[in-house]
């Protein structure tokens, strides 16, 4: 009796274990899916503005800068005005780099470990005429 119930402790032990084992894969395994956020740069009605101007993001998420109208239009974020105040940061999410075609496009993506808080970017050409945006990271 004594060695059954020693069998039946170490196979209730072995199938938690799988069970854990089987549970930490399928955690691992389907991560939360990173999204893509698409901001226009210039209005469909071509003002200077960003369209939509504020996206909200989860770290690992990606934002795409798309040119649309009224060129040029560049995304550039202040190291003053991001959380922690990083300029390798700042520079890592900035796209200086002017867009002029329809179409063109460029994406940042936040990295899994970015500090929640509000990330704000403007256009360098037309930042005079409040072409500016935010990315608020949760
Ligand atoms: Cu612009």
């Amino acid at each position: 009796m004594k060695f059954k119930a020693a069998i039946t402790r170490s196979v209730g032990l072995l199938l938690s274990t799988i069970l854990l084992i089987v549970a930490s894969f399928a955690l691992s395994a389907t991560p939360a899916s990173a999204e893509t956020y698409t901001i226009k740069m210039g209005t469909d009605s071509g003002m200077l503005q960003f369209e939509p101007s504020s996206v909200t993001i989860k770290p690992g998420d990606t934002v795409k800068w798309v040119m649309n109208k009224v060129p040029p239009h560049n995304a550039v974020f202040d190291d003053t005005k991001i959380p922690g105040g990083e300029k390798a940061l700042a520079k890592k999410l900035s796209h200086d780099k002017l867009t002029f075609a329809p179409g063109e496009s460029f994406e940042t993506t936040f990295p899994g470990d970015t500090a929640p808080g509000t990330y704000p970017f403007y256009c360098q050409p037309h930042r005079g005429a409040g072409m500016a945006g935010k990315v608020i990271v949760q």
